[in-house]
């Protein structure tokens, strides 16, 4: 990664006042967490149509919460990076600063970032299957020792990971914050993401068709590189500290 391309994205991070960031799984992979698609991946051993979709819930409920509840202690022991510690500073730094993630991981939120938009909601949330009511577990605790069967709501309900599954609608509200976001931001930084689930993965076009520079960073090329202004090419958790101290 050269000085100038950092040096390009300082520049306009510095006379910028509103910056939206766009993450995916690989901000979270210096964490220990793997990704979906990149190698030794979630999706490699498993895929999706097995385990992130509303029909693999009612064909099994228990492979899916056994598979959430793996995730869970993955994530219970693993602690944020250097790449989200910037984010969440940038929050207080600028003027105005929304962090959009695809990320259910609650990674963020444990490096101090608060004003998150979670796409695709939370891993340490749950739901009720029928009165939608959300049961929040104590997030970053290690989860008790999980009996094998499903876990259900008090109402008898099985209760539901509380995260947008393929084929299932983000919340329109979330979707309305973060297009507004992207449509006013001067820069956008997409961290750690391949670009194909959507409707996140159009979200850098909006801002880019709005007039911002998007920043991609990422260790990889992926389905957005050709479309970014400024491409700064490795760990998030190396390059967002590098950009801080470049501006
Ligand atoms: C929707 C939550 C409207 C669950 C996730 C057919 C039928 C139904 C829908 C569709 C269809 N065809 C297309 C669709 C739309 C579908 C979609 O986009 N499919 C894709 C696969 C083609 N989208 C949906 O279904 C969405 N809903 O469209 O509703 C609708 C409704 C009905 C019918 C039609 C339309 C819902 C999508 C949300 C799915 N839920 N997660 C859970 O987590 O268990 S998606 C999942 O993928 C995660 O949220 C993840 O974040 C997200 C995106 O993946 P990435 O974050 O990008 O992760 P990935 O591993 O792919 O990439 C990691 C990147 O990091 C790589 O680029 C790598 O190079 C990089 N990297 C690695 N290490 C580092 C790094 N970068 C920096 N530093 C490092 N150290």
């Amino acid at each position: 990664m050269h000085d100038a391309t950092i040096e390009r994205a300082a520049g306009a991070l510095r006379e910028a006042d509103r910056i939206a960031a766009l993450t995916g799984a690989g901000m979270s992979a210096e964490s220990g967490i793997p990704t979906f698609r990149g190698a030794g991946g979630l999706w490699r051993q498993f895929r999706p149509e097995e385990l992130a979709t509303p029909e693999a819930f009612a064909r099994d409920p228990s492979v899916v919460w056994d598979w959430y509840r793996w995730r869970r202690r993955l994530i219970a022991q693993a602690e944020p990076n250097d790449g989200h510690r910037v984010l969440a500073r940038f929050e207080t730094r600028f003027p105005e600063f929304t962090l959009v993630t695809q990320n259910v991981d609650g990674l963020h939120r444990r490096a101090g970032s608060a004003a998150i938009i979670e796409l695709h909601g939370n891993i340490w949330r749950a739901r009720c299957t029928v009165e939608r009511r959300r049961v929040v577990d104590q997030a970053g605790d290690p989860p008790a020792p999980e009996a094998s069967d499903p876990p259900r709501c008090a109402c008898g309900a099985l209760l539901r990971p509380d995260v947008v599954w393929f084929g299932e609608m983000l919340d329109p509200v979330d979707v309305a914050r973060a297009t507004a976001a992207l449509r006013r931001c001067a820069v956008l930084l997409v961290v750690g993401t391949s670009a194909l689930v959507f409707p996140a993965a159009g979200f850098p076009l909006i801002a880019a068709e709005a007039g911002a520079l998007v920043v991609e960073i990422n260790t990889e090329e992926t389905a957005l590189t050709a479309r970014a202004d400024v491409v700064l090419r490795g760990p998030a958790a190396g390059v967002l500290p590098a950009l801080e101290r470049a501006l």
